[in-house]
This record gives structure tokens, C-alpha cells and sequence, in this order.
């Protein structure tokens, strides 16, 4: 059951496209004004009047790796365009080291890759630029080849609990949405809690996606407590005999002590309750390159993360992150965000993705 979890992700979205809609969540003006009791509240949208959050076109199709990292594709596709032109020169040292760190592998890995192809070359073992090449994309194999990647939905009876985690603005939310669009279309019931409680608009966004999804949702007051809600939410679940919560937070900077301690007690609580917290999963924009480093090490620090999610890959250069953060901290990518809608997150498949810079 749970090594299926991530590939049915890409199957069920796949299927759950709809064609073009545009959604609008209107909310009354009472609604506005009421205030939410603390420290959680189940909420439904039949309040209906004033729209805060606008929802773009929806793509039918699930998108791949190959057709939407176009532009970590092309550095690689220019690079070994030109070295299979001219042949193995000293450039090509230089242009293969410069290709590997334009697309954010990191200056350690990329020298612990292109090291032993430089010996090869000179004791004559790798002769022609397929040959390198061919090499190459083995050594980066060899990099993503032991992670386990599969989402944890193995507890039974009680809620697994899902939690996101990470920086401002690098696609938690939409995440969450997109997961939970996969799942209810593959039966399991879901529950969203809304822990990001800093403003008010960050629950509206959630409980959008959990209208689209038919996800149950649990937000609290803005300004309240995460920790109860996400509490809250999984004792909802547990209550109501659903199998999957999954809790959004709010953005924070890695390195703002009093946020990372707020999200330490996040965990601490969510543990306390009736469920089974079996995924943290950090979410990374693929856009902000190796600085996703940094960020990880110290979200893995506070919360134990289990998995990453890279999204925004459909927009960055700098996919060779994936490699960064598997070699260098151990921890799997998960799962790949390639654009805004439901259907765009799919499992991360290493020899999809090395195929897509490859060929
Ligand atoms: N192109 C692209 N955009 C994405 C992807 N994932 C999320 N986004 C967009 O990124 C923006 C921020 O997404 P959110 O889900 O609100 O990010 P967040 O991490 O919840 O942000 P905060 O709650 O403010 O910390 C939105 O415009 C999303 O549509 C992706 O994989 N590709
Ligand atoms: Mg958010």
C-alpha cells in the first residue's frame, strides 16, 4: 500500500482534471466580520457574497518531468551539444563543471562526479563524448539510487498525519491541494487543518482547495495557536474516522529561532494526538537553488523531515537541487510540483528525471 501512495498521486490527479474552471470563493460579509472560535472551528463555504480568492484554468493532463523542466533540460542539452561537437578538450572540464553548478548540483558533488571521468579519459578508459556523457549519467544515477520515497499511509485506525513544512511562498498550500485532489479521488478521506494561522487568507486558500477536493477542513483564529489547531484537526479526523490530515503551516525563514520553535511544538503536539504524524514533508522551491540546502538542514533539525516536495521545477534551471539535497542530507525527494494546478505534482522518479536531462 505504500509504495503505490506516490505513483497513484500522478494517476489520480490525472484523472480528476476536469477541463477549464474558474472558481470563485465568495464569503458573506457577517463572515468577514465573525469571529472564529478559538482554538478551532469546522468551516463550510455556503456563506456566500464577497470573493476573496480567484482560481486559475484548470489543466486536464498530468504534466511530466520531461515536458515541464524544460529549462534544467536545455543547459544540459546545450552543454552536451557542444562537447559532442568539438570533442574532449580541456573546455569541456569547464563547460560540463559549469553546467553542473548552474543547475544548483553543488560544487562538491559536481567535482566528486567529474573527477573520475577526467581520470578515465586520461588512462584511456572513456574515449569519445557519448562516452563521457554516458558515464556522467551514470555517476548521477548512482546518486539517487538508494531513497526510499514512497508517502507513509500505514496506520490503521487513527488518522496519519501528514505536516508541511518551509520558507514563504514555496507552494505548501497549493501542495497540500493537489495531494488532496489525488487522494479523495482514490478514496481516502482527508482532512485539512489549517495551521497556518498568521492570516486570515491563508485558511480561505486551504479551504478553496478542500471545497475542490472534498476534503474536510479545520481552521482556527487568525492569530491562534498552529499547534491546537493541527491538534484539533487530528481529533476531528480521529473522531470521524478519517484515514488522512493533512496540516498546513506557515511560511518561515529557517532561521528565525522563535518560528522554528513554534513548529517544533507543532510537531510535539500533533504527535500528542490521535493520529500517527508519518510524513513532514519540507517543500522547496526549486527556483531558490542551493539556499533549499540550507533550509532543509535546519527544518530537518526541528522537525524531523521525512521527504522533500520540490515544486516550482516547471520554472527553475536549477533541478540539480534534487542531487544536492539527497547526497549531501539524506533526505528523499518525494515529490515534484511542475506548475500551479491540481494535476501538477507527480512522484519524483530518478530515471525519469535523469532521462529528461539526458535525452
Ligand atoms: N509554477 C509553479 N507554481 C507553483 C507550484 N507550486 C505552487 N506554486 C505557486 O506558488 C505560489 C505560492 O504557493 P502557496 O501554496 O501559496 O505557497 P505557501 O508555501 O503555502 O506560501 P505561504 O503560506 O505564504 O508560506 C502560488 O502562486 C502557487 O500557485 C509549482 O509547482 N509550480
Ligand atoms: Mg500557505
Amino acid at each position: 500500500m505504500l509504495a503505490s501512495a506516490t505513483t497513484n498521486i500522478a494517476i489520480a490527479l490525472g484523472a480528476s482534471g476536469t477541463g477549464v474552471a474558474i472558481l470563485v470563493v465568495l464569503r458573506s460579509r457577517s463572515n468577514r466580520t465573525r469571529t472564529v472560535a478559538s482554538p478551532a472551528v469546522e468551516t463550510s463555504a455556503d456563506d456566500v457574497n464577497v470573493p476573496t480568492v480567484v482560481k486559475t484554468a484548470e489543466a486536464t493532463v498530468t504534466p511530466t518531468v520531461r515536458e515541464k523542466a524544460g529549462r534544467t533540460r536545455s543547459l544540459f542539452a546545450s552543454a552536451f551539444q557542444s562537447i559532442r561537437g568539438r570533442g574532449i578538450d580541456s573546455a569541456t572540464w569547464d563547460e560540463l563543471e559549469e553546467t553542473l553548478l548552474l543547475a544548483d548540483i553543488g560544487i562538491g558533488l559536481a567535482t566528486r562526479l567529474l573527477d573520475p571521468l577526467r581520470a578515465a579519459v586520461k588512462d584511456g578508459s572513456l574515449r569519445s563524448p557519448d562516452e563521457v556523457i554516458a558515464a556522467l549519467r551514470e555517476g548521477m544515477t548512482a546518486q539517487l539510487a538508494t531513497s526510499d520515497r514512497s508517502l507513509h499511509l500505514d496506520a490503521v485506525g487513527s488518522p496519519n498525519v501528514w505536516l508541511f513544512v518551509g520558507v514563504n511562498g514555496v507552494g505548501k498550500t497549493t501542495t497540500i491541494g493537489k495531494i488532496a485532489t489525488a487522494q479523495t479521488a482514490q478514496g481516502t478521506t482527508v482532512l485539512m487543518a489549517a495551521g497556518d494561522t498568521f492570516r486570515a487568507a491563508a485558511a480561505e486558500q486551504l479551504q478553496v482547495w478542500a471545497e475542490r477536493s472534498g476534503a474536510a477542513f479545520v481552521r482556527g483564529a487568525e492569530g491562534g495557536d498552529p499547534a491546537s489547531v493541527i491538534f484539533d484537526g487530528i481529533q476531528s479526523a480521529a473522531a470521524k474516522g478519517i484515514e488522512l490530515v493533512l496540516g498546513d503551516t506557515a511560511g518561515r525563514l529557517q532561521n528565525k529561532s522563535n518560528l522554528m520553535e513554534e513548529l517544533k511544538k507543532v510537531r510535539r503536539v500533533a504527535d500528542k494526538a490521535e493520529g500517527v504524524v508519518n510524513e513532514v514533508l519540507l517543500v522547496i522551491d526549486a527556483t531558490t537553488g542551493q539556499n533549499g540546502l540550507a533550509q532543509a538542514r535546519e527544518f530537518a533539525a526541528a522537525t524531523d523531515v521525512t521527504g522533500i516536495v520540490l515544486t516550482k521545477l516547471d520554472g527553475s534551471a536549477k533541478g540539480g537541487i534534487v542531487f544536492a539535497i539527497e547526497t549531501e542530507l539524506g533526505i528523499p525527494v518525494k515529490l515534484v510540483g511542475l506548475g500551479e494546478t491540481a494535476v501538477d505534482l507527480i512522484a519524483f522518479d530518478p530515471s525519469e528525471f535523469i532521462a529528461a536531462l539526458f535525452e
